[in-house]
């Protein structure tokens, strides 16, 4: 709980951030925005590794999932902040970003994070790991969406999205998550207690 607690507030603060830099200058908050993140998600990863712990999760497999997510996020950072509206620059680190983003997935649904779940023996941690595997899949997706309406994204050439879009699904995408996260969470804490 006390990690969902930072995860949420450490976006309020930089979503106020956010707020103040759009205003001044009209620009999306790209680097704000990423910093967010890189503190935010590499967080929801020691959820992972929290919530399967008792289980026998081993602090390799947490460290496997912030190097997964920090590269999705420095991969990301870089087609944004550099592609300068070129398609094939953006296209490539954004392939290279979701390579990162597959492995967290992957670990999420099959991987070791699904079996320690499963070996967890407690119902309310194999259906919450679940429930967060949904939101990896789902709620984690809507922001490559959000990445190909930057100028040169496929979104963008493609459907005429543009940039103005980007941090529409990334604000949506950002509350969706990070809350939806926290609820399943505080979900998985209220039922195991019961239980205790
Ligand atoms: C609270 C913030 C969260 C959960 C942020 C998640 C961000 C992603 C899953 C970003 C993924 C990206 C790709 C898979 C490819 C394109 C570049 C990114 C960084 C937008």
């Amino acid at each position: 709980m006390l990690v969902s607690a930072l995860i949420t507030g450490i976006a309020a603060v930089h979503y106020y951030y956010m707020r103040d830099y759009y205003l001044a200058t009209g620009e999306n908050p790209t680097v704000l925005r990423y910093i967010d993140w890189t503190l935010t998600v590499p967080l929801m990863c020691v959820e992972f590794y929290l919530l399967t712990k008792a289980a026998g999760a081993s602090k390799s497999l947490l460290w496997k999932l912030i190097l997964a997510s920090v590269w999705m996020l420095v991969a990301g950072y870089i087609g944004e902040a550099f592609g300068n509206g070129r398609a094939g620059f953006i296209a490539l680190w954004g392939f290279l970003s979701t390579l990162g983003y597959l492995y967290v997935l992957y670990t999420a649904w099959f991987g070791e994070v699904a079996q320690l779940a499963a070996k967890s023996g407690n119902p309310s941690v194999v259906s919450g790991i679940k429930a967060l595997a949904w939101f990896v899949l789902v709620g984690w997706a809507i922001y490559p969406i959000g990445y190909m309406c930057v100028e040169g994204g496929w979104l963008n050439t493609g459907l005429g999205m543009t940039s103005n879009s980007v941090d529409l699904f990334y604000n949506i995408a950002d509350a969706i998550n990070k809350i939806g996260f926290g609820l399943v969470v505080y979900n998985i804490a209220v039922t195991s207690s019961a239980k205790a």
